[in-house]
């Protein structure tokens, strides 16, 4: 058998090992390590107790509501609990709300059913359907991110609405189901965790959560003051410009401007 002449045999081991290093997980970078975070409370404003919160959103420099059960789209202020404007949607239950600038998108848990808004004060456009439930919504870079109470995230068109793409999210290799409201960050999305008071950053490509936020203060804050099982930690709400983070619950009468910190 003839031998290879040294130059080819080191270029056929270099094809033979390139694969292994590109197929290695997060090959050239280091392990992303799991972050573990504390919502501080920084200010606390009123916020409706009846209002059963399905997704808070700022939208055009305003601070819009979804409420579900026998739920509205609402605009709200920090200075008062008493929302600004209001449109009932006794048909439907909504869900998660999300903005492109644009438009209004709000989800409905189990009518299969989005519903697009537009103008201030914002107008009904147009109604979408859709298959499965609805739970969080949020916008980020062309595509809304949707939630169904599973632990998959899936990514739709925002002008038909239908799925492009979606993934699945894990906590160190374990699946995270219940994920609820959604606020979409530049270098994540943050998930409320459906009766936890844990809220989880979520990493878009990999669906890998990249921090775990204990927002207990928060309940601890109102306990004695809701009532009811589901009265839970549900709504977060990033403000364009300024990256105050805003944060309140179901039937909570308090909306809370939190400070994310490492634990001392
Ligand atoms: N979800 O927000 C987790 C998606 C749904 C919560 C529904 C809680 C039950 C409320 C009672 C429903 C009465 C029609
Ligand atoms: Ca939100």
């Amino acid at each position: 058998m003839r031998r290879l002449p040294w130059s080819l045999s080191l270029s056929l081991l270099c094809l033979a090992c390139a694969p292994t290093q590109r197929q290695a997980p997060d090959a050239g970078t280091p392990e992303v390590k799991l972050q573990r975070l504390v919502a501080n409370i920084v200010h606390t404003y009123p916020h409706d107790p009846t209002a059963f919160t399905q997704g808070l959103q700022f939208h055009q420099g305003q601070l819009y509501e979804s409420t579900g059960e026998k739920g509205d789209l609402r605009r709200i202020s920090l200075e008062q609990a008493e929302p600004l404007w209001k449109q009932p949607l006794p048909d439907v239950f909504p869900e998660g709300l999300a903005s492109d600038g644009q438009r209004l998108y709000q989800l409905t848990w189990q009518d299969e059913t989005l519903l697009v808004w537009n103008g201030a004060p914002p107008a009904q456009e147009k109604q979408v359907e859709y298959d499965g439930e609805g739970w969080g919504l949020c916008y980020w870079r062309g595509q809304l991110v949707r939630s169904d109470g599973t632990s998959t995230l899936r990514f739709h068109d925002p002008k038909d609405f239908s799925v492009k793409s979606q993934v699945q999210v894990t906590l160190e290799g374990t699946p995270q189901e219940m994920l609820n409201e959604l606020e979409c960050a530049e270098d994540g999305v943050y998930a409320n965790v459906w009766h936890s008071n844990n809220i989880l950053k979520i990493d878009y490509a990999t669906g890998r959560v990249l921090a775990v936020i204990d927002a207990s203060a928060l309940a601890r804050a109102v306990s004695g003051r809701v009532r009811g099982y589901e009265a839970v930690l549900n709504g977060i709400a990033l403000e364009p410009g300024t990256g105050r983070l805003f944060l309140t619950g179901k039937l909570w009468p308090d909306l809370f401007e939190v400070t994310l910190v490492g634990p001392a």
